[in-house]
């Protein structure tokens, strides 16, 4: 409990439990609606950086929700969308949002899509959910107060979740994504000819978001990628570091579109060394 009198805003801790439960909300009615959707056909309204890369009616019509939603409660939030881009706020509060994580997997009916909400405060993620409809499960977390996996009929406070605790590359189950961009795939390709035979095994699943989540609980052992946005990274970046992983860029710059890794604390050194041997983010 704070000594905070009644009639002052909330702040701190306090303010993080109100955007969870905010972003929880609509979390859960975006991806319904989406999965709802998704029964009933899906349509692609347009493409983007490639004809391959695909944003359907429903990408635009859960990130209406998501936004709409957030801006009723709070006005004065700014909001960075994957389809509606940049809104400035005056709060200190700023939403990333992807409304459907994984579109290629959502129009191929593959049940691996996430929607992804992570606010920040003064810059720093406070609060992250990330929510497949297809699974039923949620993965949410707090600045400071670990992350949780909330899964179908279970507690609906959830469980704590922690990450792997392995300590050798060579046994590592690794995620990774690639983009959309044929240039770029190439050079993921190059980066993942050399990893493959030093690791346990390399997984593609097609939703940065949900990969973060998943090395967050020990599905996989560590995750890396070029091109994923800040949309993508804020939520599943926030679980996994509140798992007990180290999320980083490589060379010491942050997690961003060069780079993002995460990586148990024994691991993550190894692995960001041998991508900068292999130039994973193009820069070296
Ligand atoms: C997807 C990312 C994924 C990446 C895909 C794609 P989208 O985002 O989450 O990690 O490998 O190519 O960019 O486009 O489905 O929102």
């Amino acid at each position: 409990m704070t000594d905070q009198p009644d009639d002052l805003p909330p702040d701190g801790p306090a303010l993080d439990g109100l955007l969870l439960d905010l972003a929880v909300d609509l979390a859960r009615r975006a991806g319904d609606h989406v999965r709802a959707l998704r029964e009933a056909g899906v349509r692609v309204a347009a493409t983007k950086s490639s004809p391959t890369d695909v944003v359907t009616a429903a990408d635009q019509a859960s990130e209406h929700l998501i936004v709409s939603g957030l801006l009723a409660a709070r006005p004065d939030d700014g909001v960075l969308g994957e389809e509606g881009g940049e809104r400035p706020g005056g709060s200190g509060i700023r939403w990333l949002v992807d409304p459907i994580d994984g579109t290629v997997n959502y129009l191929y009916g593959l049940p691996q899509y996430a929607v992804s909400i992570a606010a920040e405060r003064d810059g720093q993620a406070v609060v992250g959910v990330v929510y497949n409809p297809a699974s039923g499960e949620m993965f949410t977390a707090r600045r400071g107060q670990g992350a949780r996996w909330h899964r179908p009929g279970g507690d609906p406070d959830g469980v704590p979740i922690r990450c792997s605790a392995l300590t050798r590359l060579d046994r590592a189950l690794v995620a990774t994504g690639f983009g959309y961009a044929p240039e770029r795939r190439a050079a993921q390709a190059e980066v993942v000819r050399h990893l493959l035979p030093e690791v346990r095994d390399i997984r593609r699943f097609g939703s940065a978001a949900l990969d973060l989540c998943f090395a967050a609980m020990g599905r996989f052992d560590a995750y890396f990628e070029q091109g994923a946005q800040a949309w993508d990274l804020g939520a599943g970046g926030l679980v996994a570091t509140e798992a007990g992983m180290v999320v980083s860029g490589l060379r010491g710059r942050p997690a961003g579109p060069d780079l993002a890794v995460a990586a148990p604390p024994a691991l993550h050194g190894p692995l960001c060394a041998r991508l900068a041997e292999l130039d994973a983010d193009n820069t070296g």
